[in-house]
């Protein structure tokens, strides 16, 4: 890329006469050290240090981290398991309101809040006093990316327009999560289970004769914010050839129809005919006009279902996720005991098995009952019959080679004791996940306020006497 640029940068230069080009010379000493920090393609040569001890992947970056609940938190706690030096903005007093939700230990941060601001630090700024504002301003000036999820307008009202943000930093990325990008719904308030159903997942989820339901799995919120983590690094990218800063937006209803992709593309097979892995198509119960919901058949082209394990009347999690992987059917049938099915015209293609689906499962869990799901499991795989546990939140919690990967993380908080927090679930090998606690509420405004804004202790003291950083004193009432 940087040779590309170099040579149309050559070819449109306009000609100098010899005598007027100034010609730089660079000493010898200064020509070695360019040569050794560079691999003559801009790039610095590939670092010799062993890998995982070069530094993280996002080290350098400032992150101006003004948001709050679950969406906006993923994305920079993601950032900061990277690397990148993330500040987070909250309002004195309260802080961010998951700080208080959900409390299972008194007086202390909640997991809700614990779990999605590891890695940070906090500082409390009142943005609408004129001295937190001018606090606010030097950390746009320090910073590179400005994170925030408000409900729209909040961020125009606190007088932080993308206008304005730019101008005092035009190097300034400002990356935002909405439940709605332009259109007849930008203005509303979203939560996670709005954007689930907004964005096609709920409609898609559940057992046809039921009705929506939301998934667990938070796809509205934390799935956002790892698409606008996406953004944000991209942009940061883009800025190293261009300079500036730009705005990148994540509505919640777009992230969950990225996540829901499939179910996009099954509404336009419809109009060529009924969906024959759904099991409904085995069923005999015709298709309507939108995609249907399709209880646990599996969203791709290998038909899958639950079945039960041995222990099910007790154990709600006594279930295994299997699969009929069309190249290792004869392997199924030997394990499940039909052989014949191997050769049985009614069973032998994935075509004629498609509608006798329910059949087959049903089979299949005739024999799955009789061993646990971990023996059904382990039994499969020697066949390479892909399968799954449904393991249950305490097994995941329990699970050793999740603690082993740094996926589940153990932290000590100085206020809750120790707790367990999902690390980064990306893997990198030269840049090891940095997984810390969550800061207490304003843990870090005098570090921050003297050692990245640069404010000295006068300063300080009345920044302090400003009430900008402080919750006004509760006044105590009287006898
Ligand atoms: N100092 C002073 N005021 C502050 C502040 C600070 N440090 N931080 C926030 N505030 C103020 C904001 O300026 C805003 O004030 P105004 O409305 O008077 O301008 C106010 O706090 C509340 O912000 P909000 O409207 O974002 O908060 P809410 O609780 O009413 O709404 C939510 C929450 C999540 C519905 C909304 O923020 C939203 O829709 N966000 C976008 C979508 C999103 O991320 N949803 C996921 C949430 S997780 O399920």
């Amino acid at each position: 890329m940087a040779t590309q640029k170099k040579r149309n940068k050559s070819r449109t230069r306009p000609a100098l006469k010899k005598s007027a080009r100034k010609v730089v010379k660079l000493s010898s000493a200064r020509k070695a050290a360019s040569k050794k920090a560079s691999n003559g393609n801009g790039l610095p040569k590939p670092s010799t240090k062993p890998y995982g001890q070069a530094g993280l992947a996002l080290q350098g970056v400032r992150v101006l981290d003004f948001t709050h609940v679950q969406s906006g938190p993923t994305c920079t706690q993601l950032l900061a398991y990277m690397g990148a030096d993330v500040i987070k903005v909250e309002r004195p007093g309260g802080g961010d309101i998951t700080r208080g939700q959900l409390r299972d230990v008194p007086n202390a941060d909640s997991l809700y809040f614990t779990m999605l601001n590891g890695s940070k630090r906090s500082i409390t700024i009142d943005s609408k006093h004129p001295k937190g504002m001018e606090i606010l301003n030097r950390l746009i000036k320090t910073c590179d990316v400005l994170v925030e999820n408000f409900a729209p307008g909040a961020l125009d009202r606190m007088g932080l327009t993308w206008e304005y943000v730019h101008k005092t930093n035009p190097r300034m990325i400002v990356a935002s999560v909405k439940g709605f990008g332009p259109g007849p719904y930008e203005d509303c308030k979203v939560y996670e289970n709005v954007a689930q159903c907004a964005g096609g997942a709920a409609s898609t989820t559940g057992f046809r004769e039921g009705p929506p339901l939301v998934t667990g799995a938070q796809i509205g919120d934390s799935g956002t914010g790892l698409h606008l983590a996406l953004g944000i690094v991209s942009a940061l990218y883009q800025r190293i050839r261009t300079g500036r800063g730009q705005k990148v937006l994540c509505a919640m209803q777009d992230g969950v129809l990225n996540l829901a992709r499939v179910k996009l593309r099954d509404q336009q097979r419809l109009a060529h005919g009924p969906l024959t892995e759904y099991s409904q198509y085995g069923e005999g119960v015709p298709f309507g006009k939108a995609v249907p919901r399709a209880g646990n058949d599996s969203g791709g082209g290998q038909p899958g279902w639950i079945v039960k394990c041995k222990g099910w009347e007790s154990d709600p999690d006594a279930y295994l996720y299997f699969i009929t992987q069309a190249p290792v059917w004869e392997a199924i049938c030997d394990v499940i005991g039909e052989p014949t099915w191997k050769t049985d015209p009614d069973f032998a293609t994935p075509k004629a098995r498609l509608p006798r689906l329910k059949q087959i499962f049903a089979r299949i869990e005739q024999f799955t009952m009789t061993m646990t799901k971990f023996e059904a499991m382990n039994l499969f795989n020697e066949h390479d019959i892909p399968c799954g546990p449904i393991l249950s939140m305490k097994e995941i919690a329990e699970e050793q080679s999740l603690r082993a990967t740094g996926t589940v993380v153990e932290v000590d908080h100085p206020t809750r004791g120790k707790y367990l927090t999902v690390g980064n679930p990306i893997k990198l090998s030269d840049s090891p996940a940095d997984v810390r606690r969550s800061p207490l509420l304003g843990e870090h405004t005098d570090e921050i306020l003297k050692d990245v804004l640069g404010f000295k202790a006068a300063e300080i003291a009345e920044i302090k006497a400003s009430g900008a950083i402080s919750a006004p004193e509760k006044k105590e009432k009287a006898a």
